[in-house]
């Protein structure tokens, strides 16, 4: 089976899903995508490639799938990875999941407005820092070993807060 990885590395969500592909020596044929040239916005594409029109996403032969955390559960799975970055067992399993879906609404977000504002608006990028760490007065999960979780779960952390951070 032929995996194809869709990605642009100025995508956030395409360097999570492009490093735990490396990390865990999963094959796969590159196909890079620029985002900032709109290579993903022609109606070609919509209908041979993605009909979301946004990467990451991957074409295991005939299947295809979006979603960088849904990617990243399918390789697991398919691929059988070590269970330490994706246990097999139930509740660790769903700590990884925790984590996963808080990433979006929280760290990534936060990131996503910190530069839009430092590198786009007119907004003084040091205030959104400031309403991103107002917002984090709640108890943030960035370490899921605290949670249950285990050192694999550390490396999908780790591999997340690089996405994020960049
Ligand atoms: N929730 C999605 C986010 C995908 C996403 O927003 N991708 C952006 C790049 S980071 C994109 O392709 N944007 C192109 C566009 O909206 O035209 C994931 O985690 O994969």
């Amino acid at each position: 089976m032929v995996l194809k990885y869709y990605y642009d590395l100025l995508s956030q969500p395409s360097r999570a899903v492009y490093i735990f592909l490396k990390m865990n020596k999963i094959p796969f044929e590159p196909v890079p995508v620029k985002v900032g040239e709109g290579e993903h916005l022609t109606e070609e594409f919509r209908e041979k490639h993605s009909k979301f029109q946004k990467v990451p996403f991957i074409h295991h032969d005939d299947f295809r799938l979006t979603e960088s955390v849904a990617i990243v559960r399918y390789l697991a799975r398919e691929y059988q990875v070590k269970e330490h970055w994706y246990p097999k067992e139930v509740r660790p399993q769903a700590r990884v999941d925790e984590y996963l879906e808080w990433n979006h609404l929280n760290i990534r977000l936060g990131c996503a407005k910190y530069f839009f504002d430092k590198f786009k608006s007119g907004r003084k990028a040091a205030d959104t820092a400031r309403d991103i760490n107002d917002a984090f007065g709640q108890e943030p999960l960035t370490d899921v070993r605290h949670n249950g979780g285990s050192r694999n779960s550390a490396a999908v952390t780790r591999a997340l807060k690089i996405k994020s951070a960049t």
